[in-house]
């Protein structure tokens, strides 16, 4: 049985990580039984979560978990696309992973209020004396990553911006299509649900959300995937469940 290593649900999202919801996705997708499990973080091979166990093999990164199950299982998430498709897909994938995630990290991390409504929840079994600190500590690690990455150099209005701009291209792609390539689900639906579910999570105020909420595609697009993946959900991301 595969063990999927998430943080678990929060924000009314199944996971707050989108790389942990996409993951989880692929696994639903390729109908693979698995299990969760959240207390993987500090033995994570990259650092980071999502990472997987399979039989004993370990796999981190959402991509090469992908990987693994096209590999390992046959599992084709690209199936029936041309390659000019798969070209586009892979390009608003990473778009949302490299850039739109970003955008997201900013938001929760960086702006006080959303903070407090949001990431500070998994700093409560810190001990209360130095929890002051580790929340500072942590906050600055991001801050840090923020400014490696490029995006921390720019202006809230300039990251607004650029997130808009990564909505506005998804949600011009997908149009009135019932899914990212058509009218199936593939591969790159798990990424854009779970990017799309986190830029439009009502518990983060942003201008990339309420700009978001304004793609009603985008809206049913959410829903759609949550009642083919997350039927125990109503909805997500304030996008009810309907196909
Ligand atoms: N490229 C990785 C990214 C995973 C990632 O960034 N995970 C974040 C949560 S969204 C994480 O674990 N961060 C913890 C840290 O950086 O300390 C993937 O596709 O899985």
């Amino acid at each position: 049985m595969i063990t999927l290593y998430s943080f678990g649900p929060h924000f009314g999202l199944p996971d707050p990580s989108p790389f942990v919801t996409k993951a989880e996705v692929l696994l639903k997708m390729s109908g693979l039984a698995y299990r969760t499990d959240t207390t993987g973080f500090s033995k994570a091979p990259k650092g980071k979560l999502p990472y997987i166990d399979d039989d004993g093999g370990k796999v981190a990164d959402s991509t090469f978990i992908r990987r693994h199950l096209e590999t390992k299982y046959g599992f084709d998430f690209d199936r029936g696309l041309s390659a000019e498709q798969k070209a586009i897909a892979w390009a608003f994938e990473k778009m949302a992973e490299d850039n739109l995630y970003w955008v997201t990290v900013d938001a929760r991390w960086n702006r006080d209020d959303n903070f407090n409504n949001g990431p500070r929840a998994f700093f409560k079994s810190a001990p209360a004396p130095i929890r002051p600190l580790i929340v500072a500590m942590v906050r600055r690690q991001v801050r840090k990553s923020l400014h490696a990455h490029g995006i921390g150099r720019h202006t809230a209005d300039e990251i607004a911006a650029l997130g808009c701009h990564s909505i506005d291209a998804i949600a011009t792609y997908l149009g009135d299509k019932p899914f990212f390539m058509g009218a199936e689900p593939k591969g790159v639906d798990a990424t854009l649900f779970a990017f799309v579910a986190a830029t439009l999570c009502p518990v983060f105020t942003t201008p990339v959300r309420d700009h978001a909420e304004r793609h009603a595609n985008l809206r049913r697009y959410v829903g759609r995937m949550t009642a083919r993946y997350y039927s125990d959900y109503t909805d997500i991301a304030g996008c009810p469940a309907a196909t």
